[in-house]
């Protein structure tokens, strides 16, 4: 127990995500928390601290809060260029599918990453990835898709793999070839998902480049039938599945990623009850992203009443990427989920911990504060958890503990 351990957190209040704990947000006052080779080794009441091992470095959490590290499920943080421009053209009055259809959008930022090299995506994304950081992330995930060819989807998933190298924090990688379709492919959608399914969903597995494959379900994109053969690739060769499904319509790719076992079915603003269904027998996540929701200035709220009656679990993200939400902050995306989706604090930092580590396939190893987890954590300057999810803009980060080290950013 303590009597063998690296480090211990002493005086601490711990939000540990914990189900079995049976109270708000797991919620474990006065506390030690023990490490010992990267991962929790005990926890427990301070007035029954017995033997501690003398050799162990003894920190005084002085009445903070312990929470598990934060997990950003869902980002496209590795990119070139800007989308300022869409920008002022959205306030006069396009939408975002039209310039997506006119040759803009996504595309626009293909052209930018095509021509970066892995170190230049490495040095433009390093400073999105470290305002993560700086706010408790320790797990992110980062998904290819602005490359659109072999060679640029690879060269986008070895920047976030350097990334993760470069950086105290975990990044997990998500091969989303299928996101758009390229233009040297106008017209012929099906020969550029032959392509993804033969050469590229391969090419990813066999480098060890990518955790997960996903996908963008959508008018604008494309079709379930063509999202279903990725999900067949992405089954032959073990990758995890995640997909963008009912963000500007419903195309039913909730139900179809569910049924192929999605980790993560993301956005969901069209989402219908047969796809919660689907969801929840399948163990699917729900992934939010109110910052998308946000910037394109969407009406249609997920329907977060029906998820919490069905039991789905619920995850928070960024969704930070240049076009429909440059929001490099996990605690605006908490803040969002309640004032914009009315997630309580609770729901929204379940869903940037525990449901987190769902949707990236990593229950079991992160995003709760039990004996045996690793050791990822954030001690913070506050009186309740809910703070985390109400107040933005203040940082009231003191550490921020990867496998049992602190390295603040
Ligand atoms: N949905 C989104 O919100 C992002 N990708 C997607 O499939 C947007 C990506 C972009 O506009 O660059
Ligand atoms: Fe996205």
């Amino acid at each position: 127990m303590f009597d063998r351990c690296d480090r211990i957190w002493i005086n601490a209040n711990l939000a540990t995500f914990d189900a079995g704990v049976g109270r708000a947000y797991g919620a474990l006052t006065r506390q030690a928390l023990a490490v010992r080779d990267g991962r929790i080794r005990a926890i427990a009441p301070m007035d029954s601290l017995g033997e501690v091992d003398p050799a162990a470095e003894v920190i005084d959490a002085k009445g903070g809060w312990l929470t598990p590290g934060l997990v950003d499920a869902h980002t496209h943080l590795v990119f070139a260029g800007n989308r300022a421009r869409e920008f002022e053209l959205r306030l006069e009055g396009a939408s975002y599918e039209e310039i997506a259809r006119s040759g803009g959008g996504i595309i626009s930022t293909v052209s930018a990453t095509r021509n970066a090299s892995v170190e230049d995506l490495v040095r433009l994304s390093e400073p999105r990835l470290k305002a993560l950081m700086k706010e408790g992330v320790t797990s992110v995930e980062i998904k290819s898709g602005y490359g659109l060819s072999l060679d640029d989807e690879l060269k986008m998933l070895r920047a976030a793999r350097v990334l993760g190298e470069r950086n105290p924090v975990r990044v997990s990688t998500s091969l989303l070839a299928a996101h758009a379709l390229p233009p040297e492919f106008e017209g012929n959608a099906d020969a550029y998902i032959d392509l993804v399914c033969n050469k590229i969903i391969p090419a990813a597995a066999d480098e060890g480049l990518a955790d997960a494959v996903d996908v963008f379900c959508e008018t604008i994109a494309f079709s379930p039938a063509q999202c279903e053969r990725v999900f067949q690739s992405a089954q032959e060769y073990g990758l995890g599945i995640r997909a963008h499904v009912e963000q500007l319509s419903n195309q039913h790719g909730a139900a179809l990623a569910a049924h192929y076992g999605a980790w993560s079915a993301d956005h969901l603003e069209w989402l219908d009850e047969a796809g919660i269904e689907a969801m929840a027998e399948a163990g699917t996540v729900a992934t939010l992203l109110p910052g998308a929701f946000y910037f394109l200035r969407d009406t249609k709220v997920p329907p977060i009443e029906l998820l919490r009656q069905h039991r789905v679990p619920m995850a928070v993200a960024t969704d930070l990427n240049p076009g429909s939400s440059p929001l490099a902050s996990i605690r605006l995306a908490l803040n969002m989920a309640c004032t914009l989706f009315r997630l309580t604090p609770e729901e929204a930092l379940a869903g940037a911990t525990r449901n987190g580590a769902r949707a990236l396939g990593l229950d079991g190893t992160i995003g709760q504060l039990r004996a045996g987890m690793q050791a990822d954590m954030v001690l913070w300057d506050i009186e309740h958890p809910a703070e985390l999810a109400y107040q933005f803009g203040v940082n009231p980060i003191r550490q921020r503990i990867l496998a049992g080290e602190i390295h603040n950013v």
